[in-house]
């Protein structure tokens, strides 16, 4: 966007400064910029600008421009678009959300103080919500249109804009919009205002379980998918992860577009998020990605209200100073809304740039005080500091001073911000919007220190919060809390609607129609490992030829989204790189030094690879933006997501969780898994736990495969589940690095693998009788210590055991049936699978005991269970070394086996 003319309040702040050794002739360069940008332009005046920085460099003057601007509006008054909607009717429907949302909060926990909520994070952003939603957030106005079944194009096929035409003219596929999490109450009472929701509904805020027993819709804490599946898109109760997310999304659109599958032209990510979810690492950590893709399909709303929940965000500095540097050093737009029309009158008296400099003193900790006091202190605080300052209030009323805006609750200047973020092209926009925290909750909350938690309001409180937004409510009904919506007929209520249905309809609304893609059969891309006649290999090797196999067929193939985290050459995947191409928005503009390779490294704009680089909190986003596309945009796309297991559930545990609250679709591939099998790598490598922390996850099914044959099933099988049959579950499955003999599979084995262990070796021999079971490598560790065990007149039967969480789960959901008093609850799987054996069972497992421990209850009653597992911190050495270390080598599994038989 154009740079602001400078007006009389900015020019003062140029004048002298203590430290001008010649303020005469700095005044004579001043007035030769101010007569070329006065003559010709803001253009020219950046070009000029541009130059002389040139010239210093060349000079080594040692100069880098200052990135921080005045702490004013970046859109000048006169820049400002007139305001499009019906002004005083906009301000009247955001008080009646204000209040509805207050309603909701302080009646939960009139009734139940213990459910907490939060009145004083919507009450700051509820203006940058409604401009929003009146304004700019389009919602999906056609059903999904994905290609059927078996008539997907051909890679870099269909032409996208087919896609878009099939929708008819007004089609749009909606944006998507990420709401900041403690301001869930204000979209729902936004909701109760469009008819989405009942007063019922909102009684039982916070309340899901009760709820449906008072015939009621109990309503999330926070955006929550996996609780509201037809309402929230996506969860951002978890500081950080909305913000990185929506950067994914933004980018994951343009590749669709890119790759010729869905036409995302003219649609956005809006993320209204706040101040101090900033310091997040994941809020930071990609924006410069953001840039370098140039995405201008993505508009951060950050509401600056300085404060967090314990205190102010910048006490001794400014957020938004500070902020504006990050965003316009990481290379995005940004656009400063600090403060509202109301401040235009002042600053355009303020001749002597008394407000910018009084501004530039003030730091975040003093302006939450002026926010929390009233308009007298003000007066005599801020305008008092100075003659200057204080001349300029002079017409003023104390109350017209305490009702002066902050930008972010202007809804001219807000519309103003985002039609200009809309409009730019090139990059992605932050809109830093300056807010009090609990605006107009007077002195029961504004600006207070403990205002984030504040969610109880005295009958006091509530009279004045209603007088303060001119609320059409009687003394009783403001006292008790009571909700209220405006006829159906009102001016209002016409016009909310109205302009939703402009845009599509009401929001946030989450769909999940989409066209199931058929599966190749298994023989076609997984023979070699189903039928592998102990051919070597790793499982992973296994892995990557048949993802390069499923990437050839012409349904599913185009569907596929690989993405990697810098492993890829690790995990032997450099042959994709030439076959199917890295994707890059810019194509490749070098010649790759390997290019006469056939691996070469190959990047395209319609490349199928996600290469995110060094970043698992950035691949695991990406990973849930395909994972979810299905639902965001009506396309089911199928990601595999390969990575050092270690560096999953471990590292990026919490965004796993939060994807899981989205109903992903897709795959989580742990590799070098296990804590002995990766060998030399180490501590920090070695993981013994993904699996522990996999079984956590309600919706993610983990599996531990050992044989080629085994990961084949698993993998064939969720295809089905989630391309075919479009279940919401994903799958994590962990692969080895080890090479050894894979076996065929066992005819008619299919079932038992997916369930979770099938009889791989019956027990061979009269001796005593023994079970052993095994996962993932340490089954070839348990076949060794069977035939050591035989030469010793034991006869151990072995079990693979390709999921130790799906057995757990099965014997917990026996034993709820039986607590439940079922008849019939079924015995749990692993019990009758072990019913035809005697003896004690053993289990060893790469992972840490509690793996194996997890089965325990479900074990027959009269047989003994040991378990042996790699608990504690890994080390480097051989992997012979650390099995015999940790004691799951085939010598510790028969030690085991001898002392439970003794
Ligand atoms: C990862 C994570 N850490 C901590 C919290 C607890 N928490 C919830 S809101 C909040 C403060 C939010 O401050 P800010 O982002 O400035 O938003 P505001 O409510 O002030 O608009 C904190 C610490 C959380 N939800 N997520």
């Amino acid at each position: 966007m154009n740079a602001p003319i400078p007006t009389d309040h900015l020019r003062a702040l140029l004048d002298v400064s203590p430290n001008d050794i010649d303020p005469a002739e700095t005044a004579e360069w001043r007035d030769a910029f101010a007569a070329l940008a006065e003559t010709h332009g803001p253009e020219r005046a950046r070009w000029m600008l541009n130059e002389l920085a040139r010239v210093a460099c060349t000079r080594r003057i040692g100069w880098q421009p200052e990135l921080a601007t005045p702490y004013v509006n970046t859109i000048g008054v006169e820049q400002q678009p007139v305001f499009p909607g019906d002004l005083a009717i906009e301000e009247r429907l955001a008080s009646l959300m204000r209040w509805n949302a207050l309603a909701m909060v302080v009646r939960a926990n009139q009734a139940y103080g213990e459910l907490g909520g939060h009145i004083a994070s919507y009450a700051s952003a509820a203006d940058l919500f409604e401009t929003g939603f009146n304004h700019f957030f389009h919602a999906r106005t056609e059903p999904r249109r994905a290609a059927p079944s078996g008539e997907s194009p051909p890679r870099g096929g269909s032409d996208p804009h087919e896609i878009g035409e099939r929708g008819g003219q007004d089609a749009h596929r909606g944006d998507l919009i990420f709401f900041q999490p403690h301001s869930a109450p204000g979209v729902y009472a936004r909701a109760f205002l469009e008819g989405r929701l009942t007063q019922e509904d909102l009684q039982h805020y916070r309340q899901e379980l009760t709820a449906p027993l008072h015939g009621a819709r109990g309503l999330s804490s926070y955006p929550h998918p996996y609780l509201m599946p037809d309402f929230w898109q996506f969860p951002t109760g978890s500081m950080g992860i909305g913000p990185i997310s929506s950067i994914y999304h933004a980018r994951f659109m343009r590749y669709l577009t890119h790759r010729h599958l869905l036409d995302c032209e003219g649609r956005k990510v809006w993320g209204v998020f706040g101040d101090g979810e900033m310091d997040e690492p994941e809020s930071m950590s990609a924006l410069t990605l953001a840039a370098r893709e140039r995405l201008d399909n993505l508009v951060w709303v950050v509401n600056c209200n300085l404060q967090r929940l314990d205190g102010p965000v910048r006490g001794n500095g400014r957020i938004i100073d500070e902020l504006e540097k990050l965003f316009a050093g990481a290379g995005w737009n940004v656009i400063k809304l600090v403060w509202g029309s109301d401040w235009d009158g002042l600053f355009a008296r303020d001749t002597e740039g008394a407000l910018a400099r009084a501004f530039a003193n003030t730091v975040d900790g003093q302006m939450q005080t002026f926010a929390a006091k009233d308009g007298r202190y003000n007066r005599d605080t801020f305008f008092g500091q100075n003659e200057a300052l204080a001349r300029l209030v002079e017409g003023l009323t104390d109350a017209q001073i305490d009702r002066l805006k902050r930008g972010g609750h202007d809804l001219v200047k807000i519309h103003a911000a985002y039609a200009a973020a809309a409009a730019h092209r090139g990059q992605p926009t932050v809109i830093l919007a300056h807010t009090k925290k609990g605006y107009g909750m007077g002195s029961a909350g504004q600006g207070k220190m403990t205002t984030h938690s504040q969610k109880k309001l005295d009958e006091h409180d509530l009279i004045e919060f209603r007088n303060r937004f001119a609320l059409p409510l009687s003394d009783e009904q403001a006292a008790q809390a009571a909700f209220y919506k405006p006829a159906e007929d009102s001016p209002e209520m016409r016009y909310l609607k109205d302009r939703r249905a402009a845009l599509g309809g009401s929001m946030p609304r989450r769909e999940t129609a989409c066209d199931p893609v058929a599966k190749p059969d298994i023989a076609a891309y997984a023979q070699f490992a189903v039928a592998a006649a102990g051919k070597e290999m790793s499982t992973t090797m296994a892995f990557v030829r048949m993802l390069g196999n499923l990437m050839k067929d012409a349904a599913l193939g185009p569907r596929i989204v690989p993405i990697v985290a810098d492993e890829a050459r690790t995990f032997g995947m450099a042959n994709l790189f030439k076959q199917v191409g890295i994707y890059s928005s810019v194509g490749q503009r070098y010649a790759p030094e390997d290019i006469g390779s056939v691996l070469s490294y190959r990047e395209a704009t319609d490349g199928q690879i996600l290469e995110e680089g060094i970043s698992e909190a950035g691949a695991i986003a990406s990973w849930t933006a395909a994972a979810t596309s299905y639902s965001v945009h009506g396309l089911a796309m199928l990601p595999f997501y390969i990575y050092y297991s270690m560096f999953g559930f471990q590292r990026v545990g919490d965004q796993i969780w939060a994807a899981a609250d989205q109903r992903p679709r897709g795959f989580l591939l742990g590799a070098t898994s296990g804590r002995t099998t990766l060998g030399g790598e180490g501590l920090q490598h070695q993981d013994g736990t993904s699996h522990l922390i996999a079984a956590t996850i309600p919706n993610c099914k983990a599996y531990d495969p050992a044989f080629a044959g085994e990961m084949a099933v698993i993998v064939d099988a969720g295809i089905r589940e989630m391309m075919v049959e479009q279940k919401d579950a994903f799958y994590y499955v962990t692969l080895m690095n080890e090479n050894y003999a894979q076996p065929d599979l066992p005819p008619g084995v299919e079932a038992d693998v997916l369930r979770g262990c099938y009889r791989f070796r019956a027990a061979a021999g009269e001796g005593r009788k023994i079970t052993l079971l095994g996962s993932g490598a340490i089954l070839t560790e348990v076949l060794e210590a069977a035939r050591q065990l035989a030469e010793e007149g034991i006869a151990a039967e072995v079990f693979s055991i390709t999921s130790w969480s799906e057995l757990a789960r099965d014997g917990q959901a026996c034993e709820a049936r039986a607590l439940a008093g079922e008849a019939e609850p079924g015995r749990p799987f692993i019990a009758q699978q072990l019913a035809g054996g005697s003896g004690p069972v053993i289990a060893a497992t790469d992972y840490v005991r509690a793996v194996p421990e997890s089965i325990r209850a479900f074990l027959p009653a009269d047989r003994r269970y040991l378990t042996l597992g790699t608990d504690g911190f890994g080390r480097s050495d051989t992997r012979a070394a650390l099995r015999r270390f940790f004691g799951v080598d085939a010598a510790s599994i028969v030690r085991a086996a001898r002392y439970a038989l003794a």
